[in-house]
């Protein structure tokens, strides 16, 4: 059995923050898993380092569910963000290890292909409608089959998905967080044009996604979705603040707009209500905040049995090794419905060589055994941690909102 013998924490920062755990076992092959938490990463660092890597020496790497077990049930403090983004990072590490020691990609661990390749939505925006849409058009030409399309709203200085950069969207800008203002009122005047000239412009063969980032209540995120039915959106992301799940009841009652929530849950208990009234139609939960492989491929079983799919966040705070990890289990998942994809930038990419690919709107894990991902440990050492916090939200009046 391979016993692990060590294991460590590397921090980096090649443009934005990474926590990287790397597990070695005295087969002398070793594991990567993705622990990052925007603007929280080192209290998962510290988790790791502390707490859990003392625990995992001398175990038999091979036993993936049970050390899951054991650190979830063992830890007797369950769920949460920082634990299971820790317990994703072991579980994570720990399929690659088995999948280097079969000579094997990860995805044929998890049952094998069930599809040729993995369709991604990429993000177009723009400060005017005018911009996102010339934006999206680039997404259609370079293949994208699904484009995510957030705007500035007309009267807000700022907003959630609005980037400085063209191709790039990085939402942690400060090392203390600044300061949104916000009005649903103008937000809501602002989408179903956005949706009017996208459709003109880029027709009806690419599906349009949109991100309304826990912004309005129940009743607001109805009407929202009403209106934009004419222009058939893909999905309606997070519309509102999941952690009373019945809200979704009252979205349901209004809207025929297919509802996607999910990237900040961290267990299957965050959506059983969702799924299993059928309130959503995919869960956005992904590998690094949601227990790792182990616990994804459990919400999704649990999905499938009321038809609700898949599509994991995959925002560039998600490193290269998470984003490797949701593809092999997109690609080998009954449910699977599709896969954000927010390129990483060439200095990241740069400390997390990797065998995953792009081409035509798909991305495909490549068949390097394992995960595919490296970190260049000499090159991540360069890169020192530096504070960074996503931004806060305030109503016109100063009350605080949800960012
Ligand atoms: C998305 C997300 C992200 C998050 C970010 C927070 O849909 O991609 O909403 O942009 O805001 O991942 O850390
Ligand atoms: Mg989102």
């Amino acid at each position: 059995m391979p016993r692990i013998t060590s294991a460590k924490v590397i921090v980096t920062c090649p443009g934005r923050n990474f926590v990287t755990l790397k597990i070695e076992t005295d087969d002398d092959v070793y594991g990567l898993g993705d622990a990052t938490l925007n603007g929280r990463e080192l209290s998962v660092a510290s988790y790791l380092t502390d707490h859990v890597i003392p625990c995992l020496i001398g175990r038999d790497a091979h036993r993936i569910e049970d050390i899951w077990q054991y650190l979830y049930k063992g830890a007797y403090w369950r769920r949460g963000p920082v634990t299971m983004s820790a317990i994703a990072a072991v579980d994570t590490a720990l399929w690659d290890i088995k999948g280097k020691i079969a000579g094997l990609p990860v995805y044929q661990l998890l049952g094998g292909a069930c599809r040729d390749g993995v369709m991604v939505y990429g993000h177009a925006n723009g400060k005017t409608i005018e911009e996102t849409v010339e934006n999206a058009l680039h997404y259609q030409q370079q293949g994208y089959k699904a484009i995510r399309l957030q705007s500035g709203v007309p009267g807000l200085a700022s907003t959630y998905g609005v980037s400085k950069d063209r191709y790039f969207y990085e939402p942690a800008d400060a090392d203390l967080p600044t300061e949104n203002l916000w009005s649903s009122e103008k937000y809501l005047r602002s989408v179903p044009p956005l949706f009017e000239k996208a459709r003109e412009a880029l027709g009806w063969d690419v599906h349009l996604l949109h991100d309304i980032h826990h912004r309005l209540t129940p009743i607001e995120a109805g009407r929202l979705g009403k209106d934009l039915e004419p222009y058939r959106p893909f999905w309606l992301e997070d519309a509102t603040p999941a952690e009373n799940q019945a809200n979704f009841r009252l979205i349901r009652q209004h809207t025929t707009s297919p509802l996607a929530v999910g990237e900040i849950f961290n267990s299957i208990w965050d959506c059983k209500q969702l799924i299993e009234e059928q309130l959503i139609d995919y869960i956005r939960a992904t590998v690094v905040h949601a227990g790792g492989i182990t616990h994804l491929r459990r919400i999704a079983g649990f999905a499938d049995l009321y038809n609700v799919r898949t599509g994991c966040h995959g925002a560039t705070d998600l490193s290269p090794i998470c984003m490797a990890a949701a593809l092999h289990f997109d690609l080998s998942v009954s449910n699977f419905g599709v896969q954000e994809y927010m390129r990483h930038t060439a200095e990241t990419d740069a400390v997390f060589p990797h065998a995953y690919s792009f081409a035509d709107g798909m991305m495909h894990p490549g068949d390097a055994p394992g995960l595919g991902v490296e970190i260049d440990e000499d090159l991540a050492a360069k890169y020192e941690y530096k504070r960074a916090y996503l931004p806060v939200n305030r109503l016109e009046d100063g009350s605080m909102w949800h960012w």
